[in-house]
Parts: C-alpha cells; structure tokens; sequence
C-alpha cells in the first residue's frame, strides 16, 4: 500500500477504473517530479527566482529573448538526463492494454509520457499511449517567423556564445515549441482532449495544481458527462472537492498500484 493511502479509497478508485469504459487521464509537472523534472509550483519550481508565468509569454520573450532562453536551455539540460518513472510507464501500460480507451491528456512538455510509450510498447505500435501534449514539447523548436518547427538546438548552444538560434529557412528568431500563458492552444488537439473527457467515465487526475487553463477544465467535460474523478496529488487542489476517489499521495507509487491488472 503507497504511503498516504486508506485500503478501501484505492479499492473504490480501482473498482471505477476497472469498470469504465473510456478514461481519460490529465497530468500536470507532479507525475514528473520522482524524474527529477522541476515542478512549476513547488519549492523546486523556481530558477533564479523567476516564476514561470514571468517568463513563459510572448512578452518576456520580446523583452529579453537571451533570458527566456537561457531557462528553456536550463530546462532542457535538466530534462534531458531525465527518464520516465514507474508512472509514466503504469500509465503508458494501461492505455495500451485499452488499446484507444484510454487517452492521456499532458500539460508537461518534458516527453516524458512519449517516451514511455515507445519503452512500453516495444515492437508493438505504441500509439494508444501516445499523449496529447496539450502545451507542446520542449525538445521541439518553432520558428517565430515561419513557424516551421524543427528538432531542439542543444542544450549547450549557449555555451558556445553561437548567440539566439536563427530559422534556417527565414532567418527570424527560433523559440521552443510550447504554448506560452496568453497564448491559444492548438484547438485540434484540445478538441480532442475535450472530446475524449465527454466521452469518459473516469477522469484521472494526475500531479497537476489544476491552476492553468483551459487544460484544469478538461475533468469538468468528464464531470459534466455524469462521469467520475479520481485524483493523484500529495497536495490539495481546486479540484479535489470534486473527486470521487482521491489518492493522496505520489504517483510514482499510487498509479502502479491503481492500474495494476486494470487494462
Ligand atoms: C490561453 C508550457 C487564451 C510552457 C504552460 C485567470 C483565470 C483563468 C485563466 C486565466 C486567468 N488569467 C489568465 C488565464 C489564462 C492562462 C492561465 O490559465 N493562467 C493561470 C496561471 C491562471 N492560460 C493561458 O494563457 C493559456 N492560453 O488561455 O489562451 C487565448 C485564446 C485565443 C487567443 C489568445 C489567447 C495557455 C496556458 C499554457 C501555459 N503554458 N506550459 C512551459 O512549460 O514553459 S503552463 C505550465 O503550467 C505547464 O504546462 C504546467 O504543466 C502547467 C500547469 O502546472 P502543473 O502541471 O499543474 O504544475 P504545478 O507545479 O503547478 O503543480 C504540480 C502539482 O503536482 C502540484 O499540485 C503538486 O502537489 C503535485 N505533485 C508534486 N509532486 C508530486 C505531485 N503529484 C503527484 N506525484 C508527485 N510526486
Ligand atoms: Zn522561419
């Protein structure tokens, strides 16, 4: 039994999990933290003091491109050595055991999720498990300009003073392919997302201060449905008033022992 779980509260959210037809699941930077990925919230979160609401805009990075970079190239240091946990891969088993009823739905870009979902896979075809990262992928570069996306500068361009990175194609500013607050999200893929929670029985909820929207209103969808929540947080959220079952503890520890033989 993980620490911080009653017997019969993961019973009763292994019996709705076990029973629902369709899940979607919605993880925020929590499911990532026993990887080592700094949360965006937590004590960890910070990086020279910043918040990242200063410097995940459009504004900060007309203002100070060097800086806005100097974090993502931080970001992607620190992710780079990075692997996925035993939630990651539970999760990626589950929705490849569902074989397309189950979705997972991420606001982290750290491709943590995709890449346990090529190891759990194998040779078979790992896209049930594929997330939608509703927020984009950091390992990922857009053009400013073109907005042609090509594979990430490395983490140690700064190193060599090489300056900003430059499209190959137009010349404008490269910046990393994530959505940035004040910024649309990509309605196809939120769509989805949405779609997916209407259709669900259970919402799982994973690692997220359900703070950023419109991601924290995709549980709603599934509620709204008459469908239930489950939530996996060490922490209280917005959301946990609205759960059906909620495991208070890591996910690293509790989403193994959620889905074990729930595929
Ligand atoms: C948009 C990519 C419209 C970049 C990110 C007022 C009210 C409501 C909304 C708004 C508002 N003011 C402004 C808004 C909109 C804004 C928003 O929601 N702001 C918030 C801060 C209030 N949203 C936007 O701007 C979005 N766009 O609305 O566009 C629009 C439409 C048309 C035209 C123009 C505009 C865009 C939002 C996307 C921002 N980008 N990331 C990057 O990563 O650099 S968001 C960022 O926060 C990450 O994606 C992250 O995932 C996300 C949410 O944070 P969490 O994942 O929840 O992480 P956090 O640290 O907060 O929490 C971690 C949790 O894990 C904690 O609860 C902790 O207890 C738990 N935990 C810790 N350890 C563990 C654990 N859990 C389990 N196991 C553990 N071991
Ligand atoms: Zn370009």
């Amino acid at each position: 039994m993980p620490p911080g779980e009653a017997p019969d509260v993961l019973e009763e959210a292994r019996t709705l999990v076990r029973r629902a037809r369709r899940v979607v699941v919605l993880t925020g930077a929590g499911i990532s933290a026993e990887s080592g990925v700094p949360t965006f919230r937590g004590s960890d979160g910070l990086w020279r003091s910043y918040r990242a609401e200063d410097l995940a805009t459009p504004e900060a990075f007309a203002r100070d491109p060097e800086l806005v970079w100097a974090w993502y190239l931080w970001r992607r240091k620190v992710i780079g050595a990075c692997a996925p946990n035993a939630g990651h891969v539970a999760l990626a088993r589950f929705a490849l055991a569902r074989a397309g009823t189950a979705v997972v739905v991420t606001q982290n870009v750290d491709g943590l999720h995709h890449q346990a979902a090529l190891m759990a896979a194998g040779d078979a075809d790992p896209g049930p498990a594929i997330p939608l990262e509703i927020h984009g992928a950091l390992h990922r570069d857009r053009c400013s300009g073109c907005r042609r996306v090509t594979p990430g500068v490395p983490a140690s361009i700064d190193e060599d003073g090489a300056g900003l990175p430059r499209c190959d194609a137009c010349g404008d500013l490269l910046r990393p392919d994530v959505v940035w607050f004040g910024e649309p999200l990509d309605t196809a893929l939120l769509e989805r997302a949405f779609a997916a929670a209407r259709d669900a029985d259970v919402c799982l909820v994973v690692g997220t201060s359900a703070l950023v929207h419109p991601a924290a209103s995709i549980p709603l969808a599934t509620l709204g449905s008459g469908g239930h929540l489950i939530e996996i947080n060490p922490e209280p959220t917005p959301l946990s008033g609205r759960a059906h079952a909620t495991l208070r503890g890591a996910s690293a520890a509790n989403l193994p022992e959620l889905l074990r033989d729930a595929g």
